[in-house]
C-alpha cells in the first residue's frame, strides 16, 4: 500500500475460515496488512490524533484513519461471513507490549457474551513473533465460563492466573483444546471469537510489540462499557455512557447501540 492509509489484504477461502474459527474460536490470517500499512500506522500514532469517543477504544468514531481502516473490504467479507450482514465496529486499540510485559489471561468483558456475536481481530505492526504475539486458548469460547470466573472459583486472582492453572482447567472443559503461541509476524492477523480465554507475555529479549485490535460485533448485540475499577469476577459493564460504534456492513440498529457518525 502507498500513501497513508492502511489496506488490508484478502484471506484466502471464508469457507475454511469460517470451519476453523467456529470450531476452534480462532483463525489466522497471514498478510492481513503490508509493511508499509503498518509503518502507516506506527507514522499515525506518532502523530496528534483526534480524542476517542466517551472511552479510549471509541477511535472509530473520531479518527478517519482507524474508520478507514476497520471497514476496509478486506476485513469486512469474512466478518459478514461470520457475523451476518449487519457488523459494527465498537473497539479501536494500539497495544504497546514491552519485554517481559505480561497482559493476564482474560476474556474481554465488553464481548464475552455465552451468547457470541463478537469477532476481535488482533494484527501484528512492530516486533511481532511467536514470543510475541497474543495466546489462545482454541475452543474455549465453547466452554460457557469466562477464565474471570473459573479463576474466581478457583481462588486464583488475575495476576496470579499460571501456565498450570491455563492446562489443567481448560483439560477440564474440552481434552480437544490447545494453548495457541501462533507463528505470527508484521501483518499477520488473528481473528477470534469474543469468547475466547487469551493473554500475552512478550518474552522477547528486545523490541516493544505493538498490535492493533479491531473488535466488531453482529449490530444487535448490546456493547457496553467495561468497569475499569474492576476486572474480575462478577464481571460489570455498564448502562451509562455507552461506546460510540460505526456500521462496517449493512445496517445498525440504534435500540441496541450509540451509531456513531462516520468522522
Ligand atoms: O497486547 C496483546 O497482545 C493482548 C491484548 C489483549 O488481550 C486485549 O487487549 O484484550
Amino acid at each position: 500500500m502507498a500513501g497513508a492509509k492502511a489496506t488490508p489484504s484478502s484471506p484466502k477461502t471464508y469457507i475454511e475460515m469460517k470451519d476453523r474459527f467456529q470450531s476452534e474460536g480462532y483463525c489466522a490470517v497471514p498478510n492481513m496488512l503490508s509493511a508499509s500499512d503498518c509503518q502507516a500506522i506506527l507514522n499515525h500514532e506518532s502523530k496528534p490524533r483526534p480524542k476517542p469517543i466517551n472511552w479510549m477504544k471509541g477511535r472509530a468514531a473520531s479518527d478517519p484513519f482507524y474508520a478507514h481502516l476497520g471497514s476496509h473490504q478486506q476485513l469486512v467479507k469474512p466478518l459478514r461471513e461470520l457475523l451476518g450482514e449487519n457488523v459494527v465496529l465498537w473497539g479501536v486499540d494500539i497495544l504497546h507490549r514491552q519485554p517481559s510485559q505480561v497482559h493476564p489471561w482474560h476474556c474481554d468483558i465488553e464481548s464475552c457474551d455465552p451468547n457470541g456475536g463478537f469477532v476481535s481481530i488482533w494484527i501484528g505492526v512492530q516486533n511481532t513473533s511467536k514470543e510475541s504475539a497474543l495466546n489462545l486458548i482454541s475452543r474455549s469460547h465453547k466452554y460457557g465460563v469466562t477464565i474471570q470466573e473459573r479463576a474466581h472459583r478457583e481462588g486464583v486472582k488475575r495476576e496470579e492466573i499460571a501456565m498450570k492453572h491455563i492446562h489443567e482447567w481448560a483439560a477440564d472443559f474440552d481434552p480437544e483444546s490447545e494453548l495457541i503461541k501462533p507463528e505470527v509476524g508484521n501483518g499477520d492477523a488473528l481473528f477470534f471469537d469474543g469468547r475466547l480465554w487469551h493473554g500475552t507475555h512478550n518474552v522477547r529479549s528486545e523490541g516493544t510489540r505493538v498490535a492493533i485490535l479491531l473488535q466488531y460485533a453482529a449490530a444487535d448485540r448490546d456493547v457496553k462499557l467495561i468497569d475499569f475499577k474492576n476486572f474480575s469476577w462478577p464481571l460489570q459493564r455498564l448502562e451509562n455512557p455507552r461506546p460510540p460504534v460505526l456500521v462496517v456492513s449493512g445496517q445498525g440498529d440504534p435500540s441496541h447501540n450509540l451509531i456513531a457518525n462516520r468522522p
